[in-house]
């Protein structure tokens, strides 16, 4: 539990995978949770889930939208605008192909969704952060944020983008005291993959098959170690793998 006065958590990208955990995680440990996402009947599976154990609310919005993140997060109510903890985790994969063969708009999904997207919300967040000179952001790299793998060429670009700027982020809000964790994930059984590659379920499969891959909940139960360690701690770089990868390219299968 977070102490008497409540804290709020907000997660993009609530409706399946790590975000889905992660708010879970953070119910479990008392935040409140503003979850966001596009699927709509997601969030409110999710709501009934965890509005028996904290206050939940849901904003339904697609992060590329600038003036819809706007809209939504400005127009909080009081007792929801103070957000505590922000987890920027919307995100996925378009497309893996080499870049003489790649699609302009898995280019531009993956631009204006990893990278814009995660800009746009934490543009809507930081001032109250700044104003209460605390709080707390996560941002969801990956281990393509830290090393480039054949045909990832714009999926780790954008991911790079995202830990620099987590760093920048720690550097210009250090003064405020405001904590910034970046958290790289290798393989996780989730959507993701299927997202990938647009719905092939087989394609998609294959990638976390022959090991263990790590699950949502993994990545989300560090989270929420990260998120209540004591003020004068930040974990501000982690990077988790399931103990088959040891690399973005070398993982040990069965098969
Ligand atoms: P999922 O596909 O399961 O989840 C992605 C989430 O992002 C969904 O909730 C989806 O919600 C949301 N999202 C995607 N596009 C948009 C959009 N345009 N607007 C709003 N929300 C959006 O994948 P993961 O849980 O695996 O991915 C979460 C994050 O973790 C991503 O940033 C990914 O890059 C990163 N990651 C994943 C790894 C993995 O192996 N799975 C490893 C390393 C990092 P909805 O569709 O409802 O909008
Ligand atoms: C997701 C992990 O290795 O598929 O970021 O890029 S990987």
């Amino acid at each position: 539990q977070v102490g008497t006065q409540r804290k709020i958590a907000l997660i993009t990208g609530a409706t399946s995978g790590i975000g889905r955990a992660t708010a879970i995680a953070l119910a479990n440990i008392g935040y409140d949770i503003i979850a966001t996402g596009r699927r709509s009947e997601l969030l409110e599976s999710l709501g009934e889930e965890l509005s028996q154990i904290v206050r939940f609310k849901s904003l339904c919005f697609d992060v590329k939208d600038k003036d819809e993140v706007k809209r939504q997060l400005s127009s909080l109510p009081e007792e929801w605008n103070q957000i505590d903890v922000l987890v920027n985790n919307a995100g996925n994969a378009h497309g893996l192909d080499p870049i003489q063969n790649g699609s302009l708009s898995d280019w531009e999904a993956m631009i204006d969704i990893n990278v814009k997207g995660l800009l746009y919300v934490s543009h809507e967040v930081i001032p109250s952060m700044v104003a209460r000179n605390s709080g707390m952001i996560v941002n969801i790299g990956s281990i393509a944020a830290k090393e480039v793998y054949p045909n990832g060429n714009v999926y780790c670009g954008s991911k790079h983008a995202v830990d620099a700027i987590t760093q920048g982020m720690r550097m210009d809000l250090n003064q405020h005291g405001i904590r910034v964790v970046g958290i790289h994930p290798g393989l996780v059984a989730t959507e993701f993959s299927l997202v990938r590659f647009k719905g092939d379920e087989h394609r998609s499969n294959a990638v976390y098959q022959g090991y263990e891959p790590l699950l949502a909940s993994d990545i989300a139960d560090t989270i929420a170690f990260a998120v209540s360690r004591p003020e004068h701690v930040v974990l501000a770089d982690i990077v988790i793998l399931p103990t088959a990868q040891a690399s973005a390219t070398l993982v040990k299968k069965n098969n």
